[in-house]
């Protein structure tokens, strides 16, 4: 397997120093090792996959040298426009390194969301006409294959992927973040649906909130009938909300991660100026993509509740502790109109993270039923 401390060291040795991108799970191990052991101007994770294409760029033209972008392969949608019209050899031509982890690669069980990308990574990168090198388990293979993609990256000025399958890298823990806010995820989703009537309309992000709310739904008795993951598209959820509350007369919830609302912060002021009825955006806010291993988001750093205020958002709140949690459910929570809520929690996992049995075809068509029921 590889070492993330090998590989760091041959990097650098390589004149590698420089890394930028959206964290994904399988490449988690090596991402921690470059967060705990790179300055911030030496690792920067970025809002979007697209951005990191951008800054890995201005980096380029700055300093001369070989930028790494790491993303997971669901992520190359987001960089495809950047790629062809920036970085690509007929645009400006700017060399740089892909580190793509491989989701669904074929031959490997994965889940639904990754199953059609994982069968045309290989595909999508040849015809964005970008060399594509293999990651194996063996260290020296691994190591060989990074230096003809460094080479070839230099020598003809362009984007060379990297491709990562899973169970390449060996297990580095990482520091834990600091982060001292006493909710937990699971137990606030656990709140929001307890304190629920039940007819609501509950919309969930990409990652561990969806499956945690699945997961503490069930355990009240499946109290919430009508409900959708995204299990995909992350960011986009929010604007899933807003097609259906725009076409249905009900109380919509939107449970966000700030990943997410990052990810496709531009969601905000549209939401804002068409003015939904009865929808209630909750971010919960981690600090990070925990999901994917934990690495730190710019959303501690920032106001959110202000961005949506400036966004146009009427109401905004920002809850800390469990009482503040409470009081505003109590208080707030059934009162009509637009609302962004800002909940502060720590990074742990929750307990139980189960996955709704079944697949995207039954769960749409259970969620477009219920819609049409009313229930
Ligand atoms: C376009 C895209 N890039 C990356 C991923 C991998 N991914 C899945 S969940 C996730 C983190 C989400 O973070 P956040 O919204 O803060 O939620 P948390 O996991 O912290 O609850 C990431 C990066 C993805 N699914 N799609």
């Amino acid at each position: 397997m590889i070492s993330p401390a090998r590989l760091y060291d041959f990097l650098n040795k390589k004149n590698i120093v420089f890394y930028t991108g959206v964290p994904d799970s399988l490449l988690q191990h090596f991402l921690k090792y470059i967060q705990d052991h790179s300055s911030s101007d030496e690792h920067i994770i970025t809002a979007n996959e697209g951005l990191a294409i951008g800054l890995a760029s201005g980096y380029h033209f700055a300093t001369g040298r070989l930028p790494l972008v790491y993303l997971q392969n669901s992520g190359l949608g987001n960089i495809i426009n950047p790629l062809t019209s920036l970085a690509d050899k007929e645009v400006y031509s700017v060399p740089m390194l892909l580190l793509i982890g491989w989701r669904g690669k074929p031959g490997i069980k994965d889940e639904p969301q990754h199953v059609k990308m994982g069968r045309i990574t290989k595909e999508l990168l040849d015809v964005l006409e970008v060399p594509v090198y293999l990651l194996e388990e063996n260290e020296e293979a691994a190591f060989i294959s990074i230096n003809e993609a460094i080479e070839e990256a230099l020598c003809y000025r362009k984007p060379v992927a990297l491709l990562v399958p899973p169970g390449v890298f060996e297990n580095y823990e990482g520091k834990a973040i600091e982060n001292h806010y006493p909710l937990v995820r699971e137990q606030v989703i656990k709140t929001i649906i307890t304190q629920l009537k039940g007819d609501e309309t509950v919309v969930c992000t990409t990652g561990k909130i969806g499956r945690e709310f699945y997961e503490q739904n069930e355990l009240q008795q499946k109290k919430i009938t009508n409900y959708f993951l995204s299990i995909g598209a992350m960011g986009h959820a929010s604007h899933i909300a807003l097609g259906v509350t725009k076409n249905k007369n009900r109380k919509v919830v939107m449970l966000d991660g700030d990943g997410a609302l990052f990810m496709q912060m531009g969601a905000l002021p549209v939401i804002a100026q068409q003015a939904p009825g009865d929808f209630i955006h909750i971010v919960i806010n981690n600090g990070c993509h925990e999901s994917v291993g934990g690495q730190p988001t710019a959303a501690f750093f920032a106001d959110c509740c202000a961005i949506a205020k400036a966004s146009g958002y009427s109401k905004t709140v920002q809850i800390i502790n469990e009482k503040e949690l409470t009081q505003w459910l109590q208080d707030d929570f059934f009162i009509p109109g637009l609302q962004f809520v800002e909940i502060r929690t720590n990074q742990l996992p929750g307990k139980n993270t189960g996955r709704p049995a079944g697949n995207p075809a039954d769960w749409k068509r259970d969620f477009m039923e219920a819609l049409q029921k009313g229930n």
